[in-house]
């Protein structure tokens, strides 16, 4: 059983074995979650993120999908870098912002990580509806299979925390 759990609160100051990233397909940094983690995390987490672009990833790291890198001066062992979608009113990209939650646990478990931090991804620049992307990210860690123990939101303000904790219960 994985326990869901919420802070408020700044990604960057928690101590977990894997945070996720709000990335863009670039890997290269942004602001928002991104520029912060980059910020704290220090100059080994974006050395990472170049490798990937000049390996795995030269066309970028496509929406939807998850890598991990060190997480350099950070509290925690990995960044899983994820790429949500921009918000749509015209089109449903619910999957593909359903997708980062599975593929980043996904990685989770290939790192053998036990507790991991989200962010609530696309919410930010990308405009995602706080309750509906709430809604998303609560029903697709609750059913996707995992060995993650511990999935923590980190939600940066009360009206975030707010709308988790509305999913939760
Ligand atoms: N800790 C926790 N949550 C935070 C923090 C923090 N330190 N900072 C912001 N948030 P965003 P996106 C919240 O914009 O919408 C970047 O430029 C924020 O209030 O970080 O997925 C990337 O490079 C919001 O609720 O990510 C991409 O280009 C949530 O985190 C683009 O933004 C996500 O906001 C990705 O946009």
């Amino acid at each position: 059983m994985t326990r869901i759990t919420l802070v408020q609160g700044d990604i960057t100051r928690q101590s977990a074995d894997a945070i996720v990233n709000a990335a863009n397909s670039s890997l290269l940094g942004g602001g928002g979650v991104d520029g912060a983690i980059h910020r704290r995390g220090g100059p080994a987490i974006l050395q990472e993120c170049r490798a990937l672009r000049a390996s795995r990833y030269g066309k970028g790291l496509p929406t939807g999908q998850a890598v991990a890198t060190t997480a350099g001066e950070l509290d925690a062992c990995w960044v899983i870098h994820t790429v949500g979608p921009v918000y749509s009113q015209s089109e449903d990209r619910s999957a593909l912002l359903a997708s980062c939650y599975r593929e980043s646990l996904k990685a989770a478990d290939e790192l053998g990580a036990r507790t991991v931090a989200f962010p609530a991804v696309s919410t930010g620049v990308y405009r995602w509806p706080m309750q509906d992307a709430a809604r998303i990210a609560v029903d697709t860690v609750r059913n996707t299979p995992t060995s993650v123990e511990e999935v923590r939101f980190v939600l940066f303000d009360e009206r975030a925390y707010d709308a988790f904790a509305t999913q939760l219960r």
